[in-house]
């Protein structure tokens, strides 16, 4: 049948390790480009990359991470800006996608670590574990530049094109399970005000 096809292809996509896309990822960031990392291990992942005072490390909300980078794109347009997002926490916005869709920032690039499950809660698994592609749902709410992560060197190559041309871009990667080696610092007020800091947006000196 095609759609056991199709599922079998999804489902043979390469493995890969969150902290090593992560660190590439963070790698390539040349010109104080912002990273809104959501809620879970891909958060940590993104701490354990290096701290950034452009980063803005989501704690407790699943599924904010683009709609917090929209939001960033559309008030600092000269930036380019990056959303990093858990298969599990995208499920629960999917409704995000099609509103980015539609308003279209050009510096918007979102990043999605497909695990299949909720890891930090168990490991339940989600649907794109098996029925549900990501890339799929992203093309079908407006998404056109929406690609799957083939291997490594695919995910450097679509990430140089994601910094350089026109978006919004979304790229998903299949990931393992490992657990990250690091944890967020868990203090929002001082996440929130490097953030503004790191921005631009906070000028005034602070004790944090
Ligand atoms: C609205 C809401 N429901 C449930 C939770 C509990 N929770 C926190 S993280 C998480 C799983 C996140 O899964 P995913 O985004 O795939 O990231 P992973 O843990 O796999 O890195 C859940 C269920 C929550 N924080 N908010």
């Amino acid at each position: 049948m095609a759609g056991n096809n199709k599922q079998a292809q999804h489902n043979h996509r390469k493995v890969m390790s969150r902290a090593d896309l992560s660190k590439r990822l963070v790698g390539k960031l040349k010109n104080d480009e912002a990273v809104i990392g959501g809620i879970g291990w891909t958060n940590f992942e993104l701490w354990g990359a290096g701290f950034r005072p452009q980063n803005f490390y989501m704690l407790g909300s699943m599924g904010l991470a683009f709609p917090i980078a929209h939001g960033v794109a559309i008030a600092q347009p000269n930036r380019r800006v990056f959303g990093l997002e858990g298969d599990g926490s995208l499920l629960m916005q999917i409704g995000a996608l099609g509103t980015i869709a539609s308003r279209g920032p050009k510096n918007l690039v979102m990043i999605v670590w497909d695990n299949g499950a909720y890891q930090i809660t168990g490991g339940q698994p989600s649907t794109s574990a098996t029925v549900a592609d990501l890339v799929g749902l992203a093309r079908a709410s407006g998404l056109e530049k929406a690609f799957w992560a083939d291997d490594e060197a695919h995910f450097d190559k679509l990430i140089d094109r994601s910094l350089s041309e026109d978006g919004p871009f979304f790229i998903a990667a299949k990931i393992d399970s490992q657990k990250p080696a690091a944890t967020t610092h868990r203090d929002p007020v001082q996440i929130r005000e490097r953030f503004m800091r790191g921005l631009g947006v906070r000028k005034e000196p602070h004790a944090l």
